[in-house]
């Protein structure tokens, strides 16, 4: 199994009302990056992420699951969540695993409960958030109504990052084109608007532009976006059809080149202190030499291989054998076996650090 630095390591949760599509998604994005050789249906209850009998019988999610792909060197964990209100719990859950909020929206139904929620938890968490409207490819659509919707409700910051074009069968990227065709809006337009609202979140790169006029490059851009994300000065909105395929590759080169590796996006804090006592705040260091500081976000009970928990671990590593503590519970339990997820597949590890996400440790005594 290849080892991935941290740098290379992107942890997504796709969110979003019920059947916005989100597990066909993960589906398109694990297909077209090689993870599996071709996509499932939901419908045909084929899918990695709905892998429950349940949730085949019930056509939806009811669990939230991890996937994971490779793409150009880029380990990409993914946490497929649940859209429907009654299992709210899981995705709210998922956002702890995350550095970035996926919030994906149905092009046929717009906005609705789940991703207007969303939207807010996963900044009340400091998450970076992206837009993904999909279902681009439907019938009775209306592309331009629903960016105008969304800019309504959550601001002037989503910004467009591709434009649907040819018909809706395809999308033309906005931060490294200024030019092309473009089913609506102005390819030129759009661009200009997202490199102005990137160039000021760096007064060096504002200065020169302002006095050169010219667009700065892609790698001068990269540093200011991260951080314009990261403050939620930035939402991209970005145009998927996980049915036919259109943006998967754009939003695959987003999540590679522009989302936050677990050092650069916004961690949570912890607490630390004795039960009734202060408390203080403290973050966790990215780094595998130092003591485990793991966050299980997910238990589940197998029928076969018993109480599992899933977790993202932020500092340290976490080896076979190795005795950890649960909170501030002096007792320490003993790892059992490790595992990597793809949906109900798990692939056994020896060790997980801080530089892998969405594992799942079967505990075993003390
Ligand atoms: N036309 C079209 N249909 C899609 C697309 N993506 C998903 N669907 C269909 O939309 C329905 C819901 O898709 P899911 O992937 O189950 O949606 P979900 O967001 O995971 O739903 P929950 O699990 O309930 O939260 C299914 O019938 C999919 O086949 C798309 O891009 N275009
Ligand atoms: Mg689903």
């Amino acid at each position: 199994m290849p080892k991935y630095t941290t740098d290379a390591i992107r942890t997504v949760a796709l969110v979003g009302h019920g059947g916005a599509g989100k597990t066909t998604l993960a589906e398109t994005l694990l297909a077209r990056a090689g993870a599996i050789k071709t996509p499932g249906s939901v419908e045909k209850g084929s899918t990695v992420c709905d892998f429950d009998a349940q949730e085949k019988a019930a056509g939806h999610s009811l669990n939230s699951a991890l996937a994971n792909f490779a793409w150009q060197g880029v380990q990409v964990n993914l946490v497929d969540t649940p859209g429907y209100p009654d299992f709210a719990g899981q995705a709210i859950g998922a956002l702890a695993a995350a550095d970035t909020a996926l919030i994906v929206i149905n092009a046929q139904t717009g906005i609705e409960l789940a991703a207007e929620r969303m939207m807010k938890w996963s900044a009340a968490r400091n998450l970076c958030r992206m837009i993904v409207i999909n279902k681009i490819d439907a019938d009775n659509v209306d592309l331009p109504a629903l960016v105008g919707d969304i800019r309504a409700r959550f601001g002037n910051e989503c910004m467009l990052l591709d434009l649907p074009a040819h018909d809706r069968h395809d999308v033309v990227e906005v931060l490294g084109h200024s030019a092309g065709d473009a089913d609506f809006e102005s390819v030129a337009a759009a661009h200009r608007a997202l490199i102005d609202q990137i160039v000021e979140e760096d007064e060096n790169l504002l200065a020169r532009y302002l006095e050169d006029g010219q667009d700065p490059s892609l790698e001068e851009l990269h540093a200011p976006f991260e951080k314009a994300l990261r403050a939620g000065h930035l939402i991209p909105i970005l145009f998927v059809s996980a049915r036919t395929g259109a943006g998967i590759a754009e939003l695959l080169e987003v999540l590679v080149k522009l989302a936050p590796n677990p050092a650069e996006g916004n961690p949570p804090p912890f607490l630390k202190g004795e039960p009734g006592g202060p408390v203080e705040e403290f973050h966790a260091v990215p780094d595998p030499d130092r003591h485990v500081l793991a966050h299980v976000f997910k238990v589940v009970a197998d029928p076969y291989m018993g109480k599992i928990g899933i977790f993202r671990v932020h500092q340290g590593t976490i080896r076979k054998e190795a005795q950890l503590f649960v909170g501030s519970s002096r007792r320490p339990f003993k790892v059992a076996h490790l595992y990597k997820l793809q949906g109900k597949a798990a692939a056994r590890r020896s060790r997980c650090d801080c530089q892998s996400r969405g594992n799942r440790i079967r505990r075993g005594t003390a």
